[in-house]
């Protein structure tokens, strides 16, 4: 298969990482991710909200699986105990799922109990997932899999959470200047910078402009509490920003305001307006005083006590000096570490694809977190690519995950 044809705009790769003469271990931070251990529930998670089951999976398949049961108003999930995962860091969620036969209506829920996303699912087995980033307020939390407004049952199998590591297309003109970074939705046109953010897509929050948050997510829209904001900075080594707005909507309010800010240092912060429930979304430029400059801020926060809203489209747009001598589009590739070396820890990683039809170069930088010296023989292997998504299985069948899953 010819690996460039196989990997899509947004790529994503798995690879073992492994020290020499030591044995590679699980990666995956979920426990019993199989549901097969337990005596009257499975090992590490318990029913929440409403009813489940612990069964034994119908038809030919791999033992047991959990199944959540709704009325058509209610919701239910199975979840973990708290797990330590880090603030601001990147996290790729994958399971699979199907509905019962007599299902209808509502959808399955996966995710923690500050990022959700929702998946309709359908009668067969299939595999799902989704990459994002915890919010930077989060020091633990939980991971949930469940059903919202299902009447009927559905279930789940084979879940899997690992660390993951995001890399940005990195453009080094113009000459002397930093390396510019442009990510997934990032374009550079002539004298025109834009940002359109898509939340629906495989990385759901996680955009190179972000650069701290502490709103929630459901599926493609920021959920704001009291207090939440988030930040994205906007930066562009080798050129200046001369003028600069940004669009903003509120796509569901129920109270509060939405402040739009904007900032030179991302300490000291110029209004740009609110939005809130009579104007829900609005154009709203950057004031003279914080520009020309190569990195704006931007803040939106709902400091009010009484704030319940949702915000699902932020797109940002700069004019640029000098103008760029290329037109650029922006790409993300994600990485994850399924098995490997505790030791090694993997820093950064860039994916190059330029070097001729067919050819894959994976760099990665890793440090060793341990006190004895560890040579890395055969640090990194990328395993066969695979399909988008393996093909579905005859109804009712419960087909077992692909051994190896490259990139999709
Ligand atoms: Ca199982």
């Amino acid at each position: 298969m010819n690996l460039t044809r196989a990997l899509m705009k947004t790529r994503l790769l798995l690879v073992t990482l492994l020290g020499l003469g030591l044995a590679a271990h699980t990666q995956n931070l979920l426990p019993n991710p199989g549901f097969e251990a337990g005596s009257t529930q499975p090992s590490g998670w318990r029913l929440v909200d409403g009813p489940g089951q612990w069964a034994t999976a119908t038809s030919p398949g791999p033992g047991r699986v959990v199944r959540v049961r709704g009325e058509g108003e209610d919701q239910s999930v199975w979840r973990t105990e708290s797990l330590p995962l880090q603030p601001g860091g990147v996290y790729a969620l994958r399971f699979r799922a199907r509905r019962l036969s007599e299902a209808s209506g509502g959808t399955a829920v996966a995710g923690t109990s500050r990022i959700n996303r929702d998946f309709p699912l359908d009668f067969q087995w299939r595999e799902y997932g989704f990459i994002f980033r915890q919010p930077d307020d989060a020091s633990s939390d939980f991971v949930r899999l469940g059903q919202w407004h299902v009447r009927g049952e559905i279930e789940f199998d084979d879940a899997e959470l690992l660390p993951a590591l995001a890399s940005h297309r990195e453009f080094a003109e113009p000459a002397g200047s930093p390396p510019l970074q442009l990510g997934q939705n990032e374009h550079l046109t002539h004298d025109l910078y834009r940002f359109s953010l898509q939340l629906g897509g495989l990385a759901a929050n996680l955009h190179r402009p972000l650069e701290r948050s502490t709103a929630s997510f459901n599926s493609d829209r920021w959920v704001f509490s009291p207090g939440a904001q988030v930040v994205y900075r906007f930066a562009l080594p080798g050129f200046r920003q001369t003028s600069a707005q940004v669009r903003v909507a509120i796509n569901h309010h129920v109270a509060g305001t939405l402040r739009v800010e904007a900032s030179r240092d991302g300490h000291q912060w110029t209004s740009l307006g609110a939005l809130g429930a009579t104007d829900r979304a609005g154009n709203l430029i950057l004031p003279a005083e914080l520009l020309p400059a190569t990195e704006c801020y931007l803040r939106l926060h709902t400091p009010d006590p009484d704030t319940a809203l949702q915000v699902n489209h932020c797109d940002y747009e700069a004019q640029i000096d000098p103008p760029a001598p290329y037109e650029a589009a922006g790409q993300t590739d994600f990485l994850e570490v399924n098995r490997g070396d505790p030791a090694l820890v993997v820093n950064a990683f860039q994916l190059d694809s330029r070097r001729g039809q067919g050819e894959i170069r994976l760099s990665l930088r890793a440090a060793n977190t341990s006190s004895a010296p560890s040579q890395a023989a055969s640090p990194c292997r990328a395993p066969p690519c695979a399909p988008p998504r393996p093909p579905p299985g005859p109804s009712g069948s419960n087909p077992a995950r692909k051994p190896t899953c490259a990139c999709r």
